[in-house]
């Protein structure tokens, strides 16, 4: 109970801070509208400063995770060796241009030569080239090229900016390139900028259920959804595709916050119906229904059965709930969607209420490399049965390039009426500099060594440097059907990310970034396995 002194004393002291407050108002009436503006801009700057200083103070140590292969013998056979070196040299090309033309910018437009970005990424220059490039710099030796993107990274990545982003993209393209980067250096920049962003991304998932927003606003937390999106869904393969990421987060800075939001999104997906076993495309994140039942190993499905595998593999196959889980997919996928053709040809189509619709989608060819990665290990040791599928899958793959004039591949192609592996639609012939088939290839590669699969990396690799290089780097072409293809002037960040690097590694030795200790994101930044059992991990509070 307060006394009347003490009564006292508290009103004398809120009649001394009004008189004060009233004062200062008085004294800043007198000064000039520039001067009240400098005032408040000084302010916020010192709150800025404050902030800064908060968000890079070190992180927790623990202990760096088995990093084998970073480095390799080059190939002893000449033509390899040859191979690789043209590879890294279309690197080169890319790289330069971006760096004169589009540097700081998140692409690079290489016919007009200037600075590129889509909705994706937001309306500031956030660099995503350079992000996305870091990793395949380093294991190509391009010390001196990754020291530059280190230093804008360090000088200008800045994520306080008013500024609506993919969750999605920037998870894999961008959280996932940073972890990459941290582990291949050992540079803390990138786990710091990593950890930052992941901090901005985290207001996404205040949604009623859990399940994220598709965007999200990086100053001011809010999020929503594709307008696109049926019924205002969020997507399976944006929100089923933060796993492997948010586990090294949460790993790195000893704070649970990362995984629970991802497991959290598991066991609510685990809980959930599912026709014929297949997992629907669209989820409502306000009512945590299913939206349209449409089923895809393609675009909008994808990479959340990627990261059901990749969670168990990077978990050095301690998280066998994530193994179930990508098991039972992948048996309902194989009974609805993956049929053969007349023609012979093994294809994955797109389930839509309750019709499977026979086109498979450029997308979806990196299903091979998933299906032969996960064959050790696999229900009922059907090991040899998904090495094979995988191989089908690589091969389809290989004829929807070999049947274009190009000999690149269409976006989406289809196995109706007599055709074949080939785009029909003119919206379906384009060919952005996707990784995917070649992706496909060098999994087939490291598990079998047919020469083949070099073979057609090779074609594939030689097609893109007549057709897609021009003297200002590399670009999508509109058509793979014509022979004189109009360009869509844009160099993707995955094509350095994802597609050149997939090459590099398939005319490299199986022990550079060897797949029993680097799991690769679905944007290709290897991560490391973590080794969840052994006891230098037990001690790191994300997983007691
Ligand atoms: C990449 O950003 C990733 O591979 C993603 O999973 C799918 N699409 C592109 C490349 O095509």
């Amino acid at each position: 109970m307060s006394t009347g002194t003490e009564e006292e004393r508290l009103r004398n002291k809120i009649r001394a801070d009004h008189e004060k407050a009233l004062e200062e108002a008085k004294e800043k009436l007198k000064k000039s509208r520039d001067e009240i503006r400098a005032e408040i801009q000084t302010e916020k700057n010192k709150v800025a400063q404050e902030m800064k200083k908060k968000d890079s103070k070190p992180l927790p140590p623990v202990p760096v995770p088995n990093l084998i292969g970073i480095n390799s013998e080059d190939p002893t056979d000449k033509d390899i060796r040859e191979k690789r070196d043209k590879i890294k040299e279309m690197m080169k090309h890319a790289w330069e241009n971006y760096r004169q033309y589009g540097w700081g910018h998140n692409e690079l437009k290489p016919i007009a030569r200037k600075g590129h970005s889509t909705n994706i990424f937001g309306n500031s220059q956030m660099g995503a080239t350079i992000v996305d490039a870091l990793d395949t710099l380093y294991i190509m030796g391009l010390h001196d090229e990754f020291r530059e993107g280190q230093d804008w990274i360090d000088k200008n990545l800045d994520f306080s900016v008013n500024s609506e982003v993919s969750v999605f993209e920037v998870n894999i393209r961008f959280i996932g390139g940073l972890l990459a980067a941290y582990y291949l250096s050992g540079q803390e920049v990138f786990k710091l900028k990593a950890v930052q962003l992941a901090g901005k991304l985290l207001p996404a998932f205040n949604t009623p259920t859990g399940i994220p927003w598709a965007m999200v606003n990086l100053k001011s937390g809010v999020g929503r959804n594709w307008g696109w999106a049926s019924a205002g869904s969020s997507i399976l393969a944006e929100f089923g595709t933060l796993h492997m990421e948010f586990v090294h987060l949460s790993y790195l800075t000893g704070d649970p916050v990362y995984y629970n939001k991802v497991m959290h999104i598991r066991k609510l997906l685990q809980k959930m119906d599912r026709p014929n076993g297949l997992y629907p495309n669209y989820l409502n994140p306000r009512t945590g229904r299913w939206g349209q039942h449409h089923t895809s190993v393609g675009g909008l499905g994808d990479s959340f059965y990627e990261y059901l595998l990749k969670a168990w593999l990077m978990s050095d196959k301690m998280d066998t709930e994530a193994r179930k889980m990508y098991d039972d997919a992948i048996e309902a996928i194989e009974r609805h969607l993956i049929r053969k053709s007349n023609g012979g040809l093994t294809y994955i189509g797109e389930w839509k209420n309750g019709h499977l619709e026979r086109k498979m989608g450029h997308l979806t060819c990196f299903a091979g490399g998933m299906f032969a990665l996960g064959a050790d290990g696999s229900r009922d040791d059907k090991a040899g049965h998904y090495l094979q599928l995988g191989a089908e899958i690589a091969h389809t793959c290989h004829e929807s390039y070999d049947r274009t004039t190009l000999k690149l591949g269409p976006e989406a192609f289809k196995f109706d009426g007599g055709l074949e592996a080939v785009a029909v639609r003119q919206n379906e012939k384009y060919y952005i500099l996707r990784p995917e088939v070649i992706e496909t290839y060098w999994y087939m590669w490291r598990f079998t060594h047919d020469p083949k699969y070099r073979q057609w990396g090779w074609e594939a690799a030689q097609a893109i440097d007549k057709y897609c290089r021009v003297s200002g780097g590399f670009s999508g072409v509109k058509d793979v059907y014509s022979s004189s293809p109009a360009y869509d002037d844009v160099q993707q960040s995955f094509f350095l990310a994802e597609t050149l690097k997939y090459l590099y590694l398939l005319f490299s030795n199986d022990d550079l970034l060897p797949l029993d200790n680097w799991v690769f994101n679905t944007e290709a930044h290897p991560l490391p396995v973590l080794h969840l059992a052994n006891t230098t991990l037990s001690g790191n509070p994300a997983y007691r």
